[in-house]
């Protein structure tokens, strides 16, 4: 049994779609960050960098903050979606880090400057759009040749697809990255998919390109 400490964000939904993918029991515990219920100690002791999603495995009392370590965890604890070693395995997890530095990061800026406070910082709002579309072109040209970023369906794709999913506040149009476009739609009909998206609560469909 796992508890799951998450929100409805990006990084939250990563853990609860892995979770749903594997099919081992778990309870969701929101965490909401509006309420700043991540700054509670009690959720310090398992997350001291307060944020979600973070992690506490029953079977062994581990906890663990950081949702590409817990992707990485909770492969390896299955033996799903990422392979065991080889070659294989590290492209799952450069593809992993690519999410990690690349579109969480980015991504998160450009929904604080265009979404949340459009027309404060013209610059900011340039810089991390021109960022997110030369991410989405890289996600492009990987999709390319692959039906997934490294091969097999993976924890890599289940990182990438949760920031994807805001493409509306991002204000990219995904019929410009045509590859993105496809595989996004791919994960979004995987019903674990669907079901992680709910958690911790249901916040509406998940959006779909037009
Ligand atoms: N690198 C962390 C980032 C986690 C993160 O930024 N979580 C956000 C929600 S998506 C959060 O908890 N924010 C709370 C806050 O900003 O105080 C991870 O991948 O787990």
């Amino acid at each position: 049994m796992i508890d799951l400490y998450t929100w409805t964000t990006p990084n939250g939904r990563k853990a609860s779609i892995m979770l749903e993918e594997t099919g081992l029991p778990y309870t969701a515990h929101p965490i909401d960050i509006n309420k700043d219920d991540q700054f509670a100690p009690s959720f310090l002791k398992i997350a001291p960098n307060n944020r979600i999603p973070a992690i506490v495995d029953r079977d062994n009392g581990m906890s663990l903050m950081e949702s590409g370590a817990i992707l990485i965890y909770l492969a390896d604890k299955t033996g799903k979606f990422m392979p065991k070693a080889g070659e294989g395995r590290y492209k799952v997890i450069e593809w992993l880090m690519w999410q990690m530095g690349g579109p969480g990061p980015m991504l998160g800026q450009v929904h604080h400057f265009v979404k949340y406070n459009p027309g404060k910082a013209p610059y900011a709002e340039e810089r991390y759009l021109k960022e997110a579309h030369r991410l989405y072109k890289v996600l492009n040209t990987q999709l390319d040749a692959r039906e997934f970023v490294a091969g097999e369906y993976s924890i890599a794709d289940m990182a990438i697809w949760p920031w994807i999913s805001r493409f509306e506040w991002q204000t990219v149009d995904l019929n410009q990255y045509p590859n993105v476009k496809r595989w996004y739609q791919t994960i979004a009909a995987r019903p674990a998919v669907q079901r992680g998206y709910s958690v911790p609560k249901d916040t509406g469909p998940i959006p779909m390109p037009a």
